[in-house]
């Protein structure tokens, strides 16, 4: 049975020893080979499979520590701002924990499967008329003048579990990959990544994509207005600007955009070619090595090895699938008419 992330890994978290451990059991998960990414990219790229985490998402790795430590501390309610996974992931862990809980998330902007996981764990949600970026500055404000955590990963604690993720990477490679593609929006998990190669005395070259409606690190100002089909990472002023782009720079890696074309391509290729889905966000990884290929600093050596963090589930979004999936073959109930729709 899979160890608890805050178990396997405790001596790495400044967690104290007297706090509850909230755990659904999160972490662990697979990291695949790509056969096919593989020969395209003329690398050995291995994929890291965070949508096999318990909510479907990597947010539970930094929800178990954020929300035991909250629990430890006395906090009765937990509140985030999300454009979906974050909400899901917190409305898990507050109901795991005997907590409130409660999300903003901006209206019609997230998908399907994230809401009901938010409502079906009993938070509260609120549908902001705004955009991501709006809704955690109001809960920053909320957070301060009331008596509840905020659990977006804003929280330091958030990134200490969010840090496994790489001690896990470099545990089953059994050394640490020559390179790390990874999707960014608020830019969390990509400094909690570098936090924890950084650990692991490792320094793999980041390689982090942002959509092109939605990339303030890569025109290096604020997006008033993003807009992605990528919904996850439809984020504009990153709270985790200026540890993104040191990590980016101390790697010798870079930030780059990709298109929605390009992420849903990604997407349906991954899924079709590879058996693995995962939702828009996650495709950015592997459209981005797709569409840039690894570029190294002068002198550096080409990376051998990668890894492609998938940061979600495609269960996720089943509207952004269904919109871009084959069509159905409806058929009637007969032998001859249905050997004719299978075969022809
Ligand atoms: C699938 O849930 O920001 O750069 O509020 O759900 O650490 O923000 C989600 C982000 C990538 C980007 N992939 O990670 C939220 C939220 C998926 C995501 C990201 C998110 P960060």
């Amino acid at each position: 049975m899979p160890q608890p992330l805050i178990e396997r890994y405790r001596r790495w978290l400044s967690l104290d020893e007297g706090d509850p451990v909230v755990t659904l059991n999160e972490g662990s998960t697979p990291l695949i080979h790509s056969p096919r990414l593989s020969e395209r990219l003329e690398a050995d790229v291995h994929l890291k499979l965070e949508g096999a985490n318990p909510t479907g998402s990597f947010k539970d790795r930094g929800m178990t520590v954020a929300v035991s430590r909250a629990k430890g501390q006395g906090a009765e309610a937990v509140i985030c701002a999300s454009t979906g996974n974050t909400a899901a992931s917190a409305a898990a862990y507050a109901a795991r924990a005997g907590l409130r809980g409660a999300v903003i998330v901006p209206e019609g902007k997230i998908a399907v499967g994230k809401l009901a996981q938010a409502l079906m764990h009993g938070a509260r949600v609120i549908a902001l008329q705004g955009n991501f970026d709006e809704a955690l500055a109001i809960v920053r404000e909320l957070a301060d003048r009331n008596p509840v955590e905020l659990v977006n990963s804003v929280n330091p604690w958030r990134i200490e579990g969010q840090k496994t993720a790489a001690y896990e990477v470099c545990d089953e490679l059994g050394e640490p990959p020559d390179a790390l593609a990874i999707p960014v929006g608020n830019a969390g998990n990509v400094t909690a990544y570098w936090a924890g190669f950084q650990d692991y005395e490792a320094s793999p070259v980041l390689y982090g994509f942002q959509a092109a409606g939605a990339a303030p690190l890569v025109e290096g100002h604020p997006v008033e207005q993003p807009e992605t089909v990528a919904s996850a990472i439809r984020i504009g002023n990153p709270a985790r600007w200026e540890e993104a782009m040191n990590a980016f720079t101390a790697s010798r890696g870079r930030v780059a955009a990709v298109s929605d074309d390009q992420i849903l391509d990604a997407y349906r290729w991954l899924a079709s070619s590879e058996g693995v889905f995962c939702e828009p966000a996650s495709a950015a990884s592997v459209a981005g090595l797709l569409a840039h290929g690894m570029p190294v600093a002068d002198g550096a050596e080409q990376p051998r090895s990668v890894v492609c963090v998938l940061t979600g589930h495609g269960l996720k979004d089943p509207d952004t699938a269904l919109g871009k999936a084959p069509a159905v073959i409806n058929c009637e109930a007969e032998l001859d008419t249905v050997e004719r729709a299978v075969f022809s």
